[in-house]
C-alpha cells in the first residue's frame, strides 16, 4: 500500500521531470528534414533570395536582423512574420519592429510562394527564414554554417514581447551579457553574434546621443568614438529629427561584406552603436573582439557555431506549431478586417 503509492509518486515525479527536461514532442531537427517531402526546398529558397539580394542589396542585412529578432522573441518560430490585424496585434506592433525592413519580409514571402507551388503545405516559414539568413550570410562573403530543419511556425505572436526580449542600443555590456546569458548564450557567443553588425545600417536615433548629447549633455560627444567618425555622423544625421529615415552603415569600412571588419573597426573607435563600441571598452568582451579582429577564421568558426545554436533556440516541433500556408497569418484563417 505504502510502497505502491510511493512508487506511483516516484513515477509521477519521473514523468513530470521528463516532461520538463525533454524537448517538445516531435522530431529532432536535421538538415535532411525535407529531403523526401521537398528535396528542392533549399535550392528554391536560395534562388529567390539571391535574386532579391541582387535587386536590393539591403536584403541580406534585413533578413539576418529579422532572423535574430524571430529567434530571440519566443524562439525561431516565424512569430515575427505574423501581421497585425485589427482583431489581433502581433510582434510587428512592438516599437522595436518599426524599423524592421520590408525587403526582408518580402524575401521570405516570395520564397514561400515559390515553395507552395513546388510542395504545398510542407516547408515552414521558420525554416525558410533560417535558410534565407544562411544563404545571404554566405552570399555576402560569410561562412556557410549548418541549418538543421524541421521548425514549426508559431500559433501566437505577442506585441509586447519584442520590447522585453530584444537588446537595445542603449544597453550596457552588463545588460547585454545578462540578456544573452539568460537565453543560454556565453559572453563569447554574444561577441561573435554581434559580428552580424558587419552588415546593414542603423538609424540616427540609435546613436544620436553619442554624437550630439552624450550622457544627456547637449553638445558633448562620446569620447570612445573616433573623432573623424563623429564629425561625419554629425553632418550625415543633422536633419534626422525631421527625417527619421536617415541612417549610417554599421560597418563603416565594408558595409555590404560579411567579414571581420566590424571588430577591426571597434579597435579604432569606429563602432556605430554604443553597444558595439562598448564591447571593446569592457574587459569581459574585449579579448574576443581582439581575437576576431586579428583572426577572421576564428570569427567565422565561432559565428557559425553561435548562429547555428541561435537557430535552434526555442524551436517548436510537432503539435506545438503548424506549417503556415502564408507566413504572415495563422492557418486558423485571416481574422475579418
Ligand atoms: C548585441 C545586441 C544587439 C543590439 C543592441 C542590436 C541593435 C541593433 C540596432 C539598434 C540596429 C539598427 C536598427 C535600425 O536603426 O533600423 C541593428 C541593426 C542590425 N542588427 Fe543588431 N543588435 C544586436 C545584435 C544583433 C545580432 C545578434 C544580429 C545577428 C546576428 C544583429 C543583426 C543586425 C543587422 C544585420 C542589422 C542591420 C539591419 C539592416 O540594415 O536592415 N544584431 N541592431
Ligand atoms: C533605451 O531605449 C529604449 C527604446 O528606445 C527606451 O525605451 C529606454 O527608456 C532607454 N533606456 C535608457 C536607460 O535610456
Ligand atoms: C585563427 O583561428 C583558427 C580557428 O580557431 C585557428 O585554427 C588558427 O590557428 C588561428 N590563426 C592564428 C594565426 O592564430
Ligand atoms: C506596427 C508596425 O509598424 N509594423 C511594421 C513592422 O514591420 C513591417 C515590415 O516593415 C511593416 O510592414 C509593419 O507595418
Amino acid at each position: 500500500m505504502h510502497t505502491s503509492s510511493l512508487l506511483l509518486l516516484l513515477l509521477l515525479l519521473v514523468f513530470a521531470g521528463a516532461a520538463h527536461a525533454a524537448p517538445p514532442v516531435g522530431e529532432k531537427l536535421t538538415p535532411e528534414y525535407y529531403s523526401q517531402t521537398c528535396p528542392r526546398a533549399e535550392r528554391i529558397i536560395a534562388e529567390v533570395v539571391q535574386s532579391k539580394q541582387m535587386a536590393n542589396p539591403t536584403t541580406a542585412a534585413g533578413v539576418l536582423r529579422v532572423f535574430f529578432h524571430d529567434c530571440f522573441v519566443s524562439g525561431c518560430d516565424a512569430s515575427v512574420l505574423v501581421a497585425s490585424t485589427s482583431f489581433e496585434k502581433s510582434e510587428q506592433n512592438a516599437e522595436i519592429n518599426h524599423s524592421l525592413p520590408g525587403d526582408a519580409f518580402d524575401a521570405v514571402v516570395r520564397a514561400k510562394l515559390a515553395l507552395e507551388l513546388e510542395c504545398p503545405g510542407v516547408v515552414s516559414c521558420a525554416d525558410i527564414l533560417a535558410l534565407a539568413a544562411r544563404v545571404l550570410v554566405t552570399l555576402t562573403g560569410g561562412p556557410r554554417y549548418p541549418v538543421p530543419l524541421g521548425r514549426k511556425d508559431s500559433l501566437s505572436s505577442s506585441p509586447t514581447a519584442p520590447d522585453k526580449e530584444l537588446p537595445h542600443s542603449n544597453f550596457t555590456v552588463d545588460k547585454l551579457i545578462k540578456m544573452f546569458g539568460h537565453k543560454g548564450f556565453s559572453v563569447q557567443e554574444l561577441v561573435a553574434l554581434s559580428g552580424g553588425h558587419t552588415l546593414g545600417f542603423s538609424h540616427c536615433k540609435e546613436f544620436a546621443d553619442r554624437i550630439y548629447d552624450f550622457r544627456g549633455k547637449p553638445g558633448s560627444v562620446d569620447p570612445t568614438m573616433n573623432p573623424v567618425l563623429t564629425k561625419g555622423l554629425q553632418a550625415a544625421c543633422k536633419e534626422y529629427l525631421k527625417d527619421p529615415t536617415i541612417a549610417a552603415f554599421n560597418d563603416v569600412m565594408t558595409p555590404g561584406k560579411f567579414d571581420n571588419m566590424y571588430f577591426i573597426n571597434l579597435e579604432r573607435g569606429l563602432g556605430l552603436l554604443g553597444t558595439d563600441q562598448e564591447l571593446w571598452t569592457d574587459a569581459r568582451t574585449k579579448p574576443f573582439v581582439k581575437l576576431y579582429a586579428s583572426n577572421a577564421t576564428a570569427f567565422f568558426d565561432d559565428f557559425s557555431r553561435a548562429i547555428e545554436k541561435l537557430s535552434l533556440y526555442g524551436v517548436k516541433t510537432g503539435a506545438d506549431g503548424e506549417v503556415r500556408r502564408r507566413c504572415d497569418a495563422y492557418n486558423h484563417g485571416p481574422m475579418p478586417k
